[in-house]
């Protein structure tokens, strides 16, 4: 990275396909961190942003959502929490003639990687109907012209808000205030596409879509179970908690297609055995299963513990906690005694004697957790997968005591708290019932579309407002190509973003980009400096405060922004609507008043938040083991073993990140655990699998969905690269392989698109049909 942005795109053509690393982090970790950033940002405000990252009173990491330990190391961060860092808090601004020089067909052939190093957004922009290019506007100008179309549509449930995963408690309950306010729950979000299976499942089962560990727990496991994660790059101070947790007895078992680096061996950059040494070897069993497999691979696990208990009565089941605690086990038993074991091998592509192993593994361990992430919520049976999983925990009591229970580990930095803060399409009446009583108006009770029914009723024309706070949703939704079909029908499309990204281009008839205050920098309002807050993964909360000043003067806070748009819209409406927008921005303080009196858990909030520490929501199953269900107490459901059939000559695609990106932000072109330099447009497949399909290694591919709708989806002369993955599966980078995963692919239960198992053809470039 450089202080300049580049002028020229990158391109492929240098793409270096080397061999896959054995190990992750350790001192290559510490030079990806610190190199950059000094380059970049300078000494000072490097050593100013880095010495107060994740610390106490500092600012909280705005990549992904680990949460921090009790006691904090100096150093607590990782190399991809650094990059996100300086990504953000980079000094190279895009310029007021950056707009003139660039029209939106120029910004539509550049890549993610070009867009996001033109550096950081300084002033609102907006692009006229007659216009090719976006032209710099005063803030009151685009509050204005977003309001005049906001209150001349038809009905509120033409606009859509999405949100992205890193705005701030205070900035997501204030702008599902406004967008409620205004008439709509079409709040749909990066959730949608991230862990919304788990919320889906852990709500229905256990009553609450959230992890049921504290971060304490690790160190008192005696098995962690990792399912379809890759913590190494995408949450890599979770090594050092399984680290913790192996130095204190615990087996870690993880199960993936791909032998990822930070499963297998880490070398924490924190310890001298970690700088020199050999480090820690993480996985104690690693099962390399087919994508999708691990319904069955749970199901059979859970058949073989209710097997143990047959042959030693007593023995083995949480007898007690089953029966205090638990619905539908007589049922559930009845289901696992007719699991297939033919099924279960054809499914994981595992071996008997793995499944006994791991079964064996659970038996004896007093205190298991299981953690999981995008390779369980992205398939198309992932809620019911999830629901597997909390069948096998709850069989032996792992849920709601030290050192068990069901970790789902959430991505962007506050996805969690957004949720609680109200970003959802459909939050419950108790809910809304409480904004009622606290803001004197009545919300809208239907609910609203979520990220993928959005697009879809922008296709049918009946969305024509869109705007985004955070993120880049036609690069992160799946069917690319149609979904930028559907954002460009629109009207106008309004994005609040740090930096420019592919969204900016794919817009509709007017647009508008709006600048934003990041996580790093000091906000300043009429009451003085404010801080935001924050939810982690283990549902703690805490404050982040920004450290640097902003890197230029007039940008406005999330929060600044949603206020005043609010009072552009709704300022005629004021009696039916009664509400202080301008109290809010001048101090934050203010909306976590009301939020201490709408959202359970966060009484005296102002005061609790100013604890050094924050403080934990509760969370009936962990605290209590008091489960909010159908039924009042955890619920052990029966799930239909599916698996997904895999024609001859198709192969199973995975889409997933880079080391070196943050989902659609491109830091490098780098992804150096798995062997590859500058490029990206490449394809996994298993050596045996290749020479099946008669390809060789290195050999130019063409990629074609299997889906039968009449639509070709395909990446076009992409490099195969020979890779150790499970047989019959392939992976390639997101968001470019999003092409593929037709819109109407979805997980069963939350609607979440399926970028884990896209069935495919992958075919000589030369062979296929242009
Ligand atoms: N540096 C960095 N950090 C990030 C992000 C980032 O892009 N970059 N993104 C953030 C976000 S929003 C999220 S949601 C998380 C994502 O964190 P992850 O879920 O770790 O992200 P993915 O890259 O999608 O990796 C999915 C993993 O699951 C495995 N997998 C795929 N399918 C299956 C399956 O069927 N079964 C099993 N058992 N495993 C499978 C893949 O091989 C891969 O290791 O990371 C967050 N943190
Ligand atoms: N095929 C496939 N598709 C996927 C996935 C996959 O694994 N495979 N993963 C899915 C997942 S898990 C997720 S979470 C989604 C992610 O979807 P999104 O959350 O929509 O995408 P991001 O790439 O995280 O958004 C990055 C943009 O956010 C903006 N931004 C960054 N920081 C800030 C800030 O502080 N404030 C504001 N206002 N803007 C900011 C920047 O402009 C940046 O370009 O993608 C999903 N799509
Ligand atoms: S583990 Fe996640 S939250 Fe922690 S420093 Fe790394 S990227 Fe940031
Ligand atoms: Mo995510």
């Amino acid at each position: 990275m450089s202080r300049r942005p580049p002028v020229d795109d990158v391109t492929d053509a240098d793409l270096e396909v080397g061999a896959p690393s054995s190990w992750a982090a350790g001192v290559p970790g510490i030079l990806h961190a610190m190199e950059p950033a000094v380059q970049q940002l300078g000494i000072t405000r490097t050593m100013k942003l880095l010495a107060t990252l994740n610390q106490k009173g500092g600012f909280d990491c705005m990549s992904c959502a680990w949460p921090d330990p009790d006691h904090r190391k100096v150093a607590e961060f990782c190399e991809n929490g650094a990059k996100a860092v300086v990504w953000e808090a980079t000094p190279v601004l895009v310029p007021s003639a950056f707009w003139g020089e660039h029209s939106i067909d120029d910004l539509l052939d550049r890549s993610e990687y070009w867009l996001g190093m033109q550096g950081r957004l300084t002033e609102p922009v907006y692009k006229p109907a007659d216009s090719d290019h976006y032209a710099p506007v005063t803030w009151d100008r685009a509050f204005e012209i977003i309001a005049a179309k906001l209150t001349s549509l038809d009905s509120p449930d033409e606009a859509s808000f999405y949100t992205s995963g890193r705005t701030s408690n205070e900035a997501a309950f204030l702008y599902q205030l406004f967008v409620r306010a205004y008439g709509t729950n079409n709040l749909p979000d990066c959730s949608n596409m991230c862990h919304e299976s788990t919320g889906t499942a852990m709500g229905e089962t256990l009553g609450i879509g959230k992890s049921t560990i504290a971060y304490d727990d690790f160190e008192h496991a005696d098995l962690v179970i990792v399912l379809g994660q890759n913590p190494g790059t995408n949450h890599p101070r979770m090594l050092t908690a399984l680290e913790d947790a192996k130095r204190n007895g615990a087996r870690i078992v993880a199960v993936n297609p791909l032998p990822e680096a930070g499963l297998r061996r880490y070398k924490n950059p924190q310890t001298a055995r970690g700088l020199v040494g050999r480090g820690t070897d993480i996985a104690d069993q690693f099962l390399q299963i087919r994508l999708g497999g691990d319904m069955a691979l749970l199901q059979a696990v859970s058949k073989r513990v209710l097997l143990a208990e047959a042959s030693a009565p007593g023995t083995v089941l949480d007898h007690a906690f089953i029966a205090e605690h638990c619905s539908g086990f007589d049922a559930f038993a009845a289901a696992m005694a007719d699991v297939d074991d033919d099924e279960v091998l054809l499914a994981t592509g595992l071996s008997l004697q793995q499944i006994d192993e791991l079964a064996d593994a659970y038996i004896k361990a007093d205190r298991v957790i299981i953690t999981w992430a995008m390779g369980i919520t992205q398939h198309r049976k992932a809620v019911e997968t999830i629901k597997e999983i909390v069948n096998l925990l709850l069989l032996r009591g792992n849920i709601g005591r030290l050192g068990a229970g069901a970790s789902p580990i959430r991505g962007h930095s506050n996805v969690q708290g957004d949720r609680t803060m109200g970003i959802w399409e459909q939050m419950p009446d108790r809910f809304l019932d409480a904004l009622r009583d606290e803001f004197s108006f009545e919300p809208p009770r239907h609910h609203g579309v979520d990220s993928v029914n959005g697009i879809a009723a922008m296709q049918r024309g009946e969305i024509k407002f869109w705007m985004g706070m955070g993120g880049n949703l036609v690069a992160a939704i799946s069917d690319t190509t149609l979904a930028e079909a559907a954002m460009r029908g629109t009207e106008m499309t309004v994005q609040v973003s740090t930096k420019l990204n592919r969204s900016h281009a794919v817009i509709g008839t007017e647009a508008l980009i709006l600048p934003t205050l990041g996580r790093t920098e000091i906000d300043i309002q009429a009451s003085g400096p404010q801080f935001v807050s924050v939810e982690d993964t283990v549902c703690a909360v805490h404050g982040s405060h920004g450290q640097v000043p902003p890197v230029t003067a007039g940008l406005l806070s999330e929060v600044a922004i949603v206020a005043r748009l609010a009072q552009a819209t709704l300022g005629d409406r004021a009696a039916e609507v009664p509400i202080d927008w301008a109290a809010f921005e001048h101090d934050y303080d203010v909306i976590r008043e009301h939020i201490s009196r709408v959202v359970p858990g966060f009484e005296n909030y102002n005061e609790r938040i100013r604890t050094r520490d924050g403080f934990v929501l509760p969370n009936g199953p962990r605290d209590s083991r008091t489960f909010a269900t159908a039924t009042g107490k955890a619920m052990l459901t029966v799930n239909t073993l599916e698996h997904v059939q895999r024609p001859d000559g198709c192969l199973l695609l995975q889409t997933l990140r880079s080391h070196d990106q943050y989902n659609t932000t491109i830091y490098s072109l780098n992804d150096r655990y798995r062997g590859i330099k500058k490029g990206r447009e490449v394809v996994f497949i298993n050596p045996l699998d290749l020479a099946e399909l008669g390809l060789v290694d290195g050999q130019r591919v063409d990629v074609f969905t299997e889906w039968d709708d009449g639509v070709e989806r395909s990446l076009r002369d992409y490099r195969a690269v020979s890779y150790p993955t499970a047989r019959g599966c392939a992976a390639a980078y997101f968001p470019e392989a999003n092409v593929l995963v037709p819109l109407a692919s979805t997980a069963v239960g939350s609607n979440t698109p399926v970028s884990k198992a896209v069935l495919v053809r992958v075919v000589a470039a030369s062979a296929s049909p242009r």
